[in-house]
């Protein structure tokens, strides 16, 4: 067997299947596209939903090697030789073209002629019931029948145990492939076999046969086109090749393994510390991977599982004694080591490096005090014999120290204690309301309260507002202070819970509907409507009459208003597929708050977008709306859902009924909103700011219809005034004003110049005429026609010029006398008064005046005696 680096097993796997007529396809993005639900690529037939569906034919056979991200095993990552979060899968595919045989014999060939491994260390599984592989296995390739061992659907079905517990659609028996270390590597058991997980049988390649479609209650009925779809551990594949027995050898790895000992300072060779070093080696490529593919950490879906990597790989790297931020320094070796296969990631490098750096950074300070916390009460529980950590600790870490549960976890595990899941999650429902409830006149412990209140009712609401604007209901319970009563009357607060109603209730970022509720009897008015469970609880003031439990009630929603907040949330879904369109598939809404005046609109982008980009989003939106597309709504099983949106159909298991938002082929989402019936209804739409919230999140604000019409007009109505304060035409405006802003620097420059003047000649000047009377330095001067602030100049650059002393200056302007006085602070301490001084100059002129210790100012009326009060400066001092 040769020694063949990762690089060359790419390429020889892929031409291998080129030369089989396959067309090699480039690796889909980290982030699937065209699908909400699914988190990540996690396998190499993703990518081509549409050809295993039969929809897109011009592709019959290809092959890819194909990044992908999986977490379920996270915990395994680094404890175990083969398990990772990235990692890179090798597929060949055939759409409705080849099947069992050549799938088959073409992997046997692969193995053992392509990478000369002694088929005598190959072993197979296949599913019970797959006579046909066993056939082909045993008479064609030649394998001896004790070498196929049979397995069920759990571990020999794609997706496993498809049959028994789905998810509906195309799956089929598969195939896999052993490479066996030998005896000596396994747990000796005379029972050992592939299905061991003792570690001398490792999975290398799972060959899918897919040639069923499930249906419900696990019926397989046969699909039309056979499928083949293979996925070989690439990673796997070369440590077997490079004959090492974990992956974390093999020439990827290598380099990063080699530099976080390096970064350590004892780098023993403790188990612990290789597998935290092995983990950090994963981890630090997954994230480069996945920033390199747009996803930014944040605190939702996608970056919450790349922050949930970095810290956890950032915590690791304290616990073998690297205190300062390194991670960031791995990610330019994991570029340069994956150059051939992604050349696009060195041009990234920095970029990649600092996102992490800072987000190592922010970690950091965080870290210290939550572990801090949490050791301390780690110590308490154990001197007591507690196994578990609240929940409220648990949730506290979280929000004000940032830590992932997951790493709360991580720290409670090592010390063999568990943590209260269920209480973090209460905690963190609490919060998620609490949130809400800030800006509800009740406060929090009443809204608690309406919860606990709430739930013990255990009373749906029929929503029937998606139809109606107005129902007649039943009133089936009835809030007051936080408890239940039977009736209320006139000025009462109330929070009313009816069988059905059309008023919607806060959720998925749109605000509660208001309206009222009324009959013969009363008249009630809701201001808010929110939803606890599912039961929407209206919160109102009973304007006039009495009500109780059992009343019959018209329930009526603000129309205008929810027309207002229909437009605004039609106008964020036409607002995210336009960032996409213009930014890029990276762009993911990392949360919304719509109400009746605009929207808010935030997701996932590392810069501010070009001014020219917005222009752009803005006008694609805008030309949505005059197209008058229309909104359609329909409702699907999650799994429908998911095989239009795109390629996750497989993997995951979703009964529940969802709500699908869609506009032509440009829009759709799962939302359970109201929107209106077609863009047209928008009218406009206006973008009014965009700014960053946190490191690789933005924000648009944004507004629609009237608000957006009132918007352009005020615009519009400013231009004009401006218009008329410049005197010039309004396309004549910026002209203009960058033509009075010269004006005004030159303007400025020019005073900066007399000044320069003043202090060069008159200051000197002035200076030289001054006396000393009882050791203090005092000027008394007139000065000729100037204005008040000119003095003031004056007087600043004289203080300047003497230090010590006492200023007075006068001057004669229009009939009027004008003083200013300043007293140096050395003198100030002595006794002497600004103020004081110049009242008594003022009175001569027939004047009055004040101020400060250091500088005052004072007018007169009598020009003539100006020269004369000046005079009485020296006798003033002295007095004084
Ligand atoms: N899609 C198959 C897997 O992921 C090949 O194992």
């Amino acid at each position: 067997m040769k020694i063949i680096t990762s690089d060359e097993l790419r390429t020889i796997f892929l031409r291998f299947f080129e030369m089989r007529g396959h067309r090699i396809v480039a690796s889909a993005s980290l982030v699937p596209e065209n699908d909400p639900t699914l988190l990540f690529t996690g396998s190499g037939m993703n990518q081509f939903k549409d050809e295993f569906l039969g929809n897109v034919k011009d592709t019959r056979r290809a092959a890819t090697c194909q990044k992908c991200l999986r977490t379920p095993d996270l915990e395994k990552v680094g404890k175990t030789s083969g398990h990772h979060t990235f990692f890179e899968m090798l597929g060949n595919f055939s759409f409705g073209d080849y099947f069992k045989k050549e799938a088959i014999s073409w992997a046997w060939e692969f193995l053992t002629e392509e990478m000369a491994i002694d088929p005598g260390k190959l072993w197979v599984s296949i599913y019970k019931d797959d006579d046909e592989a066993n056939n082909i296995w045993k008479g064609m390739v030649r394998i001896s029948q004790e070498r196929i061992v049979k397995l069920g659907e759990k571990e020999n079905f794609w997706p496993s145990n498809a049959p028994a517990v789905g998810p509906n659609g195309p799956c089929g028996p598969c195939s896999e492939i052993y490479y066996d270390w030998g005896r000596e590597y396994g747990c000796g058991r005379p029972t050992c076999d592939v299905s061991c997980p003792c570690g001398r049988f490792v999975e290398i390649w799972n060959l899918v046969f897919t040639q069923f479609n499930r249906r419900e209650g696990g019926i397989l009925d046969p699909l039309p086109n056979k499928n083949i779809d293979t996925g070989m551990g690439l990673e796997r594949m070369a440590a077997v090749l490079q004959g090492v027995r974990t992956n974390f050898e093999i020439d990827i790895f290598k380099p990063t393994i080699n530099a976080i000992e390096s970064m350590m300072e004892n780098p023993g060779k403790a188990e612990e510390s290789q597998q935290y070093i092995r983990a950090i080696a994963d981890h630090a490529r997954a994230i480069t991977f996945l920033i390199g593919d747009g996803v930014p950490p944040s605190n939702e879906g996608r970056g919450y599982v790349e922050r949930m990597l970095i810290r956890r790989a950032s915590r690791m790297g304290k616990s073998l004694g690297i205190d300062k931020p390194f991670l960031y320094k791995l990610s330019p070796l994991m570029a340069k080591v994956m150059k051939v296969p992604y050349p696009e990631l060195t041009p990234n490098r920095e970029r990649i490096s600092r996102i992490i750096l800072e987000e190592e950074e922010r970690f950091q300070i965080t870290l210290e005090d939550g572990t801090r916390i949490l050791e301390k009460e780690i110590e308490v529980l154990k001197r007591e014999s507690k196994d578990t950590v609240s929940g409220d600790l648990a949730f506290k870490l979280y929000d004000t120290y940032g830590f992932p549960l997951e790493i709360t976890m991580d720290i409670a595990d090592s010390h063999g204690l568990k943590i209260d899941r269920e209480g973090f999650e209460k905690a963190m429902d609490i919060q998620r309301r609490r949130s809400r409830d800030e800006s509800r006149m009740t406060g929090e412990i009443f809204a608690e309260t309406i919860r606990s209140v709430v739930d013990s009712l255990n009373k749906k609401t029929e929503f029937t507002g998606y139809s109606e604007k107005m129902s007649r209901s039943k009133v089936m319970a009835i809030l007051k202070d936080k408890r239940l009563v039977d009736s209320a009357g006139e000025g009462e607060e109330l929070g009313i819970i009816l069988d059905k109603t059309p008023f919607y209730g806060e959720s998925g970022g749109q605000v509660g509907d208001s309206g009222i509720l009324n009959n013969e009897k009363a008249g009630l008015n809701i201001i808010d409507t929110q939803r606890f469970g599912e039961t929407l609880v209206h919160f109102a003031k009973l304007i006039k009459g009495s009500i109780k439990v059992g009343d019959e009630v018209l329930a009526t929603i603000d129309g205008v208003r929810r027309f207002n907040i229909a437009r605004n949330h039609t106008a964020t879904h036409l607002l995210q597929s336009a960032l996409k369109n213009v930014l890029g598939k990276h762009v993911e809404q990392s949360g919304s708050k719509v109400d009746e005046t605009s929207l808010r609109f935030d997701f996932t982008h590392f810069k501010a977008p070009e001014p020219e980009k917005l222009q752009r989003v803005e006008e694609i939106v805008n030309e949505n709306i005059r197209n008058g597309d229309r909104v359609c709504v329909d409702i699907m099983s999650m799994a429908e859902a998911k095989k239009k949106a795109a390629t996750a159909i497989f993997g995951e298991k979703y009964t529940d009924m969802v709500r699908v938002i869609s506009i032509k082929d440009y829009s759709m989402e799962l939302c359970g909103g109201t929107h209106v019936e077609s863009t047209g209804m928008l009218g406009l739409f206006k973008i009014i700011s965009e700014g960053s919230i946190s490191s690789g999140i933005r924000r648009i604000e944004a507004i629609t219809g009237e608000a957006a019409y009132k918007w352009m007009r005020e615009e519009s109505n400013i231009i004009r005034h401006l218009s008329g304060a410049l005197k010039v035409p309004e396309d004549k405006i910026i002209q203009q004003a960058e033509k009075m802003l010269s004006t005004l620097r030159e303007l400025e420059k020019e005073v900066g110049l007399l000044k320069l003047k003043l202090s060069n000649t008159l200051i000197d000047e002035i200076a030289s005429r001054s006396v000393i009377v009882q050791g203090v330095r005092v000027i008394a001067y007139k000065l000729e026609d100037q204005d008040i602030q000119m003095m003031r100049v004056t007087l600043d650059l004289l203080k300047e010029k003497i230090g010590s002393g006492v200023i007075v200056l006068g001057s004669a302007r229009d009939g009027k006398v004008s003083l200013v006085t300043g007293v140096s602070p050395d003198l100030i301490e002595k006794g002497l008064h600004a103020g004081n001084i110049i009242k008594e100059v003022a009175k001569i002129t027939g004047g009055s005046g004040g101020g400060r210790p250091d500088l005052a100012q004072a007018g007169g009326k009598d020009v003539e005696k100006l020269n004369e009060a000046l005079e009485a400066v020296k006798d003033i001092v002295v007095r004084r």
